[in-house]
């Protein structure tokens, strides 16, 4: 049995804090590479504590230049220091530190702590980059009253910007000056925010439900003024969209966000200043597409709501991120899904989750939605915690419906407000406000893997009955061997052959059946319906748990559902299930070298979604939408790149070719001529009109790439340009590099859109494309700085192009291992991150593997190999 590394944090260690520090009053005296930062702790023994307690304070990589405690210089001998803290052997009950320490902001790579981006002055402290910037009791159930001054020169840092209200201002001597903001609500100091530079502003007004009016401002830097206005309008409709579905208002006289050009992830929800990675701000049509106007909405939404959901109550240890990441993604989409289509948001959603947690789940890097211990939390922030935390909330609605759910959530923000919770807490309070028993349920949190469900259909006509035979099983995952069956709510409809739904009648009336939804418990359960015919099933109604599903369905049946089923997300699922079905088929025909057969029926499925004049055009797109080679590879025992992209192209130039009239009028009906709008509707239609674009050009014929260039050439906005992109990307021709020439001519200058020139090759499957992403590392404007400037060539080359990142000429893991080992020296967090890609390795054959795990196993043997990426790594090779 392998020994654990002696930097694991277990949750089942948890201790109340014997110390707390009530007020901390900071003083930032900024400089690039001095800043002085000088803290006055209010600190107080809490209760039951025994005299004579150490206090150990957290702080990295600071510079100590004094500690005073109740006013009077400490010698050298009353504190211990090492790299991780300091400690004071026995302080009194109460008494106050002044601690000085200096920063070097400007070779802070990091990106966590205080540092510099673009020359302005911006901290990320979630999780624990407070304790880069203080001495501090750097974790989240200490929760202090700030009060923070910033000095700092007048001409390079006009703007100086902290949480909660301005309290003063002046100016200093030498052309300085001074601000000093107080947020009167207690916090953990990971909501800590602090920013300086010179940055621009646009204002706006909110008045609450209350009449209360809060100033609302963007800072963004000069020239982005212009971008902001989708962000703030955003705002507005969350701010409002909290008061009315949560009753949830807005507690400060100002928000403010800022966007930040170098940011580790999408945005930070510091108290009254959350910071953004201004790629989740900044659009405009010209610059941004109808996905990425959808993703601004639902960051600042999703930031904005954990104003509740994780700041006023927070997290009590970090073993319950989940409490305030799965509720606050629960609240974003349903956030989505009232501003936009709801069945097109929940397909997204899906896609996301499956892509993404689906993988997760079944790999070495699979946990629990609560783990139960970690080396570095940096490295939790999955999409296991935070996609499957959302299901799981989801689930609890379903299960209480809407009305039960809101009691729960009344409950809870009644009785931890102010508090920091745990996940224990959260679900008490819907057990006590529904007056139900959730102990079942709670696995959720505690038991990884995604469950498979099996369905069973049996009709007998003799006796009017429709049997419905449902097992589960959870796979084993990392340190779990058994699971146990959980509570998953199924949602399913029955219909007759005119696609009506039909009276569900359950045979005996109770627990396991309440209205439409089955309540699995058990490992198999049989649910008996009187029905006078035999039925079609639709399963799993709007994805009403996050399970596998496996069911007897028969072709014609999913052809059927394609056609009839009143639930859009099923209606979907059953194109996305039938196109599977085909892939994998025709893959063990590829493989053994038989012929593959075309399949009118699919075919013709997709034909009548394609000329249905009442869908709705965005549905009709994401149905030709075929699962990524990605997706098909998660449905796999053993990853075969090659054969999935074979099988999926050629699968895609079928479709082309049988359609081609269909989607040619398709493409042309559904062009938008109007003036630009990011809404709904008019995105629906350029998604079809793209759609078709993007499915005509498969075949690579002249007609197609003069189709996509004339397209290129007269789009007035970002959507349809990177349409006609992606339409060109995966052929070498004269009209590829047309446009993609004039593409990197008009926008080499703005970083955002030249984001898009990386993305775009690093997923092109051209023969040359490996080589050209290696090249591309080397581009002058190719920086391992920006982390979103990474995660545009290495990370949409390593997770967006499966068959040249497992091209058996090993170069693309080549390129990953590289990129991973040098990132780790200055940005391991990132570095982690893209190393999670390998996650995969036991799926693929043994000579990859071994490939992998020697590049895996170089990188955690360096000396160097940070903390993120060595429990990351180890992880992959052990499992
Ligand atoms: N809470 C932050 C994420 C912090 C990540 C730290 N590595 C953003 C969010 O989930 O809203
Ligand atoms: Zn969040």
């Amino acid at each position: 049995m392998k020994t654990e590394d002696p930097r694991t944090i277990h949750a089942e260690d948890y201790q109340p804090p014997a110390y707390t520090i009530s007020a901390a009053h900071l003083t930032f005296d900024l400089s690039p590479k001095k800043t002085t930062v000088r803290s006055h702790l209010v600190i107080e023994r809490t209760g039951g504590i025994s005299a004579g307690q150490q206090l150990r304070l957290d702080g990295e990589k600071l510079k100590l230049l004094g500690i005073k405690l109740n006013g009077t210089e400490l010698d050298r001998k009353s504190y211990t220091l090492d790299d991780t803290g300091l400690t004071l052997a026995q302080p009194p009950q109460e008494f106050t530190l002044d601690i000085e320490t200096e920063i070097d902001p400007s070779s802070n790579a990091a990106l966590e702590g205080l540092y510099l981006s673009n020359g302005m002055f911006c901290t990320q402290c979630e999780a624990q980059g407070f304790r880069r910037i203080a001495y501090f009791l750097d974790q989240p159930d200490i929760m202090v009253l700030f009060t923070t001054r910033i000095i700092a020169d007048k001409d390079s840092a006009p703007v100086l910007l902290s949480n909660g209200n301005l309290i003063n201002h002046g100016d200093l001597p030498d052309n300085r000056h001074f601000v000093e903001w107080h947020d009167p609500h207690p916090k953990p100091s990971y909501l800590f925010a602090l920013v300086g530079g010179a940055l621009q502003q646009i204002e706006d007004h909110f008045t609450t439900m209350s009449g209360r009016d809060v100033t609302l401002r963007i800072f963004v830097e000069r020239g982005d003024e212009d971008r902001c206005g989708y962000a703030m309008h955003a705002l507005k409709r969350a701010m409002r969209w909290d008061e009315e579905t949560y009753g949830r208002e807005y507690d400060l006289d100002i928000f403010m966000i800022v966007a930040v050009s170098h940011f580790n992830m999408g945005a930070m929800e510091n108290k009254g200043l959350n910071i953004f990675n201004s790629q989740y701000i900044l659009a405009d049509p010209k610059t941004a597409t109808d996905t990425d106007y959808a993703r601004i909405e639902s960051i600042i939404a999703h930031e904005y709501f954990h104003n509740w959901t994780g700041n006023r109550i927070t997290c009590r240890d970090w073993f319950q991120l989940c409490l305030k990441e799965g509720l606050t993604v629960f609240r974003d989409q349903q956030f989505s899904s009232d501003m936009r289509v709801p069945s097109l948001q929940r397909i997204s959603d899906v896609r996301a989750l499956r892509a993404r947690q689906f993988a997760e789940d079944s790999g070495p890097l699979a946990h629990p939605v609560r783990p139960d211990s970690y080396i570095e939390i940096n490295n939790f922030y999955t999409a296991t915690v935070y996609e499957k935390g959302a299901e799981i909330v989801r689930m609890l609605h379903t299960i209480l419906g809407a009305d039960g759910f809101g009691k729960g959530m009344d409950l809870y923000f009644d009785r931890y407000d102010g508090r920091a919770a745990t996940v224990e807490n959260f679900l008490s309070a819907f057990e006590e406000a529904n007056q139900t028993d959730l102990t079942q349920f709670r696995l959720w949190y505690s038991q990884a893997g995604t469950p498979e469900i099996r369905i069973e259909q049996e009709y007998s006509p003799e006796n009017g009955c429709f049997a419905l035979t449902i097992t589960q099983h959870t796979a084993p995952t990392p340190g779990q061997g058994k699971k146990l069956p959980l509570h998953i709510p199924l949602r399913i409809g029955l219909m007759n052959r005119n696609g009506d739904n039909l009276p569900l009648r359950p045979e005996v009336e109770g627990p396991d059946i309440t209205g439409d939804i089955l309540h699995l418990r058990r490992n198999k359960q049989t649910f008996k319906f009187h029905l006078k015919q035999r039925p079609i099933l639709s399963a799993l109604r709007n994805f009403s748990a996050p399970v596998r599903i496996n069911s007897d369905q028969s072709r014609e049946e999913r052809i059927f559902l394609m056609g009839h089923d009143s639930d859009p997300f099923n209606r979907w699922e059953a194109g996305q299930a039938y196109a599977s079905e085909l892939m994998l088929e025709h893959m063990t025909a590829y493989q053994t070298g038989k012929s593959i057969a075309v399949n009118t029926d699919y075919i013709d499925a997709l034909r009548q979604t394609v000329t249905d004049s009442m869908l709705d055009p965005f549905l009709v797109a994401e149905t030709l939408h075929l699962p990524s080679e990605h997706d098909i590879g998660l449905e796999m025992d053993i990853l075969d790149p090659d054969a999935i992209h074979h099988v999926r192209t050629a699968l895609l130039q079928k479709i082309a070719e049988a359609l081609e009239d269909d989607l040619t009028i398709a493409y042309h009906n559904n062009k938008v001529t109007s003036p630009y709008s990011p809404d709904p509707e008019p995105a629906g239609r350029r998604a079809l009109s793209n759609r078709a674009l993007v499915l005509l050009a498969v075949r690579n014929t002249p007609q197609s790439r003069v189709m996509a260039l004339e397209h290129f050439n007269v789009a007035s906005n970002m959507t349809d340009t990177m349409a006609a992109l992606a339409a060109l990307n995966n052929f070498d021709s004269p009209e590829r590099h047309e446009a993609f020439d004039a593409f990197f001519k008009r926008w080499s200058n703005d970083p955002l859109v030249l984001n898009k020139w990386f993305s775009l090759q690093a997923t092109s499957v051209r023969a040359n494309s490996i080589a050209h992403v290696r090249d591309l590392l080397g581009h002058p404007l190719f920086s391992l700085e920006n982390p979103n400037r990474v995660r545009a060539l290495v990370g949409a080359f390593s997770q967006g192009n499966q068959i040249c990142f497992h091209d058996p000429s090993r170069a693309g893991y080549d390129i990953l291992a590289d990129v991973v080992a040098e990132l780790d020296l200055s940005n391991p967090q990132l570095a982690a991150r893209l190393l999670s890609v390998f996650e995969i390795t036991r799926k693929l054959d043994t000579a990859r593997q071994q490939h992998i795990e020697q590049h895996v196993r170089k990188i955690a043997q360096s000396p160097k190999c940070s903390r993120n990426t060595s429990e990351i790594a180890s992880k992959i090779l052990e499992w």
